[in-house]
């Protein structure tokens, strides 16, 4: 089930046999199965095609941030290490030795990193399409593991080819590294390969969002969302899609957030924990790259101040320490109030219109306290989710 249909099933199903405590449980279980959604990925490749940059970049980092993978000049990652995605770590990348090392020999190298347990690899290469970049696509495949494949370092082919060109074309250049990978991967009878060429240092730049877009289009719905979450907020494209699955969540965080708190008595009150609603204004705070940490951290990696970013950016939530009590007091004003009105009624919507119900909130020392009301007494109150009417 999608979010879409799993909160229609709550609330439709559940409520017009007036369950809410039922559509309430239905919803927390979906979240959790959205928390408990993990994604692993291996990042291959020969020594120093640039696999460590590539990851501290997946993560929003800077090669020289704290955290970061070490990367150098020189033979750098000499065993798989995994980096967890810093505000995602659900999301978790390998940085995996170079293959035909001495210690990773190309006949063993996918045993050796032990291959089973990456939901796909990110096959990186810096030059043309070599022997070992054939060996390991061949591999992974008759693993039955998928892979896509990264040509790195594009910036640099650009400034050579800006060098030593009398006529520099840089779309003819691109085109020319692409099709050198698609026929190499064809060559192993790849049907239809495919090649993203990126530059850690500028992933605005090149494949890195069409990377995006293959991914979304092609992982399951739980891991496809944790990724998208996760993805370094490069462009407007990145953020809207990051919006529509958080927007899809806050249903199933309208109805959770009652799970366990809904009274069998209609009409008598109820309270609602709202350490829920905490979580879920947190985790887009994250994902927006609104936090702090967040923000300073996409501030190095692209270069912006803190100062540039905070006055492009326009969500109340930028910077801001979410707690119980600031939740209280955002749920106090009236446009606040409007919004959760008109949410509460859209989901009611959904159920049978006999069994219409709306519940009413009040704040409540760091808990919403949950009350049946008729719609005209809304005006008094905080409204958040559903209740019998
Ligand atoms: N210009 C440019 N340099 C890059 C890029 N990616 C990596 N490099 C440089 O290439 C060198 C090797 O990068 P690493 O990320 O350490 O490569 P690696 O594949 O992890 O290397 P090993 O761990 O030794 O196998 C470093 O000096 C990086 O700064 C890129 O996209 N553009
Ligand atoms: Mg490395």
């Amino acid at each position: 089930l999608n979010d879409e249909t799993s909160v229609n099933v709550c609330s439709g199903a559940a409520l017009e046999n007036n369950d809410q405590a039922a559509a309430a449980k239905l919803a927390k279980e979906r979240l959790e199965a959205i928390d408990n959604a993990s994604l692993t990925i291996g990042v291959t490749g020969e020594s120093g095609c640039g696999k460590s940059s590539f990851v501290n970049a997946l993560r929003g980092l800077k090669n020289s941030d704290e955290g970061a993978a070490p990367t150098g000049p020189v033979e750098t990652t000499m065993e798989p290490i995994e980096y967890p995605h810093p505000d995602h770590p659900n999301v978790k990348i390998w940085d995996l030795p170079g293959i035909g090392t001495p210690n990773f020999k190309a006949d063993q190298y996918l045993e050796k990193v032990e291959f089973e347990k990456y939901d796909f690899f990110l096959i990186i290469s810096n030059t043309r399409f070599k022997e070992n970049d054939a060996k390991l696509a061949h591999e992974i495949q008759k693993m039955n593991k998928k892979f896509y494949f990264i040509r790195s370092k594009i910036d640099q082919d650009i400034q050579n080819e800006k060098r030593d060109k009398k006529v520099f074309n840089e779309r003819e250049t691109l085109s020319l590294i692409r099709n050198n990978c698609v026929e190499g991967l064809k060559q192993l009878e790849i049907k239809s390969p495919k090649v993203f060429l990126v530059s850690s240092s500028d992933l605005h730049l090149y494949d890195f969002e069409a990377l995006g877009q293959t991914l979304e289009s092609e992982l399951p719905e739980h891991t496809r969302d944790a990724l998208l979450l996760a993805l370094p907020n490069i462009s407007l494209e990145a953020i809207n899609k990051k919006k529509q699955v958080l927007k899809s969540r806050i249903k199933l965080y309208v109805l959770g957030s009652a799970a366990g708190a809904m009274s069998p008595i209609p009409g008598t009150s109820v309270v609602v924990d709202i350490a829920l609603m905490v979580k879920f204004v947190k985790e887009c705070q994250k994902s927006l790259s609104l936090s702090d940490t967040s923000l300073m951290r996409l501030s190095e990696a692209t270069g912006v101040s803190m100062e540039e970013l905070k006055k492009e950016i326009k969500s109340p939530l930028t910077g801001v320490k979410i707690t119980a009590e600031l939740m209280d007091a955002a749920a106090a004003k009236e446009e606040v109030k409007q919004l959760l009105f008109k949410m509460a009624d859209a989901l009611s919507n959904s159920a049978d219109r006999k069994s219409r119900s709306l519940f009413y909130l009040k704040p409540h020392y760091g808990t919403f306290m949950v009350e049946s009301r008729s719609p005209a007494c809304f005006h008094g109150d905080t409204v958040v989710g559903l209740s019998q009417n």
